[in-house]
């Protein structure tokens, strides 16, 4: 492909994504992310990303033949969320799950692309685990990464899902942006768990990731849940960036589940409405779901959810039957203490027992079987 080409292919192929409607489009090398290679190298990663540092860098590890990388963003930033419901859903999880949208769109360009060049080979990602979407984004001039660790476009914020082409194209590469959050450090400053520092994230403490998590939650961070049902937008909504930027610009991401507790203990595998699962959330399963809303109920301590946690004591799952002992054991009231001491003796779950002894111990109730 001679220069004069490979710009007008280029040009095609961003007017193209512009035209499937990608908000923003800009293309990197396939250079390995030497910087990033170092930084992961310092940070603690969570079990949802390979842990095989060459495969998260090194865009030749998935296609041997890349030269470049088409990155691509799709702006799911909305004002129809409403007032704030009793569970907290981030906004990127209440629409249609992205992956999909990402991918449909992401197919749309491929086929484009091979009829521009009937041997290009390529290969997408969004949100995969294995490459690093917000490296090739911000190599790519898609944005800088924010102290919040977000990737941040100055005319789009960034409630922006990412997603990339990798080819062995060679196409006219982008430049990077340089960060402007300057002074600012909203995010650090607003975050409910103190899970960021300037541009470093410890994954632990972040309720999106605690909300996802599959291993038992520990006491603290149950606390720390607070009412989110899944995921967590605090760092994007204080972000300045976030204010003065088009909105609900793809109907797929229209805000369509609400946290609603009553809805979510009702739901059996029969009975899941299409839109929750489908939806983003719904990857770790109804019992995640159905987890962090006893949880929430604990931590809102509403008297109206009382007569809900009771029933689900008769829950068949261990698990949530020992995530409703701690949730009523914050109502701390007698009626509950004799409540789960009568629990005691029927229960025939010890994990769900040890739950009941901790509850007693932590409220001072005394021991259990006396
Ligand atoms: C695992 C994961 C999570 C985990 C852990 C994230 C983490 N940082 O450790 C959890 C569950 C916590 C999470 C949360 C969220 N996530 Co997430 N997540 C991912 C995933 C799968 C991998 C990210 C990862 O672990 N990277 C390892 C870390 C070290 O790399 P990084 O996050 O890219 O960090 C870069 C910067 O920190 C930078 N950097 C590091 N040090 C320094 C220092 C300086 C000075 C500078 C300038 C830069 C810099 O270099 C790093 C490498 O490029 C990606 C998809 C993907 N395949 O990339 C989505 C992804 C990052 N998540 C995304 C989203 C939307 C979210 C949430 C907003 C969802 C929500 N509302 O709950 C939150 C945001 C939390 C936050 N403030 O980062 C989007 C980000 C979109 C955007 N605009 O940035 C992604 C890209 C998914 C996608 N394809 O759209 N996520
Ligand atoms: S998603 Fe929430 S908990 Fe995680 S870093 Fe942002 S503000 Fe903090
Ligand atoms: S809130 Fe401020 S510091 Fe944080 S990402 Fe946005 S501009 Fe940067």
């Amino acid at each position: 492909m001679n220069i004069s080409n490979k710009e007008r292919i280029t040009e095609l192929i961003k007017n193209k994504a512009k035209e499937i409607g990608f908000d923003l489009v800009g293309i990197t090398s396939a250079e390995p992310f030497q910087q990033a290679y170092s930084i992961l190298e310092k940070r603690k990663l969570t079990e949802f990303i390979s842990n095989d540092r060459e495969l998260l860098t090194n865009p030749a590890s998935h296609l041997a033949s890349a030269k470049s990388i088409i990155a691509l963003a799709l702006s799911y930033a909305s004002k129809r969320a409403g007032k704030e419901e009793e569970q907290n859903i981030a906004l990127y999880a209440r629409g249609k799950d992205y992956h999909q949208v990402m991918q449909e769109k992401m197919n749309e360009l491929i086929i484009f692309i091979k009829t521009l060049a009937t041997d290009a080979e390529t290969i997408t990602y969004s949100d995969t685990g294995v490459l690093l979407d917000r490296e090739v984004a911000y190599r790519a001039g898609l944005g800088w990464i924010g102290k919040s660790n977000n990737l941040i476009n100055p005319e789009y914020g960034s409630y922006l899902m990412l997603g990339e082409i990798l080819t062995n194209l060679p196409l006219v590469t982008d430049q990077a942006m340089e960060s402007r959050c300057g002074t600012c450090q909203l995010c650090i400053d607003n975050c409910p768990t103190q899970a960021l520092k300037a541009y470093c994230l410890e994954p632990e403490l972040c309720l999106s990731y605690i909300s996802q998590k599959k291993d038992p939650l520990s006491m603290e961070e149950r606390e720390m849940l607070g009412n989110q049902l899944w995921g967590c937008d605090r760092c994007l909504e204080v972000c300045p960036y976030n204010r003065d930027i088009p909105y609900d610009l793809h109907p797929e991401f229209f805000p369509v589940l609400k946290g609603d507790i009553k809805t979510i203990l009702n739901f059996t595998n029969h009975n899941i409405p299409g839109e929750w699962k489908e939806a983003a959330l719904f990857w770790r399963g109804l019992r995640t779901l159905k987890r962090n809303t006893i949880i929430n109920i604990g931590n809102l301590g509403k008297e109206e959810y009382l007569p809900l946690l009771i029933d689900n004591l008769a829950n068949p799952s261990p698990v949530l039957r020992a995530y409703t002992v701690w949730s009523l054991g914050k109502y701390r009231k007698e009626e509950i203490k004799a409540l789960l001491s009568n629990h005691y003796f029927k229960e025939n779950d010890n994990m769900v027992k040890k739950e009941i002894e901790k509850i007693f111990q932590n409220n001072n109730w005394g021991d259990i079987n006396d």
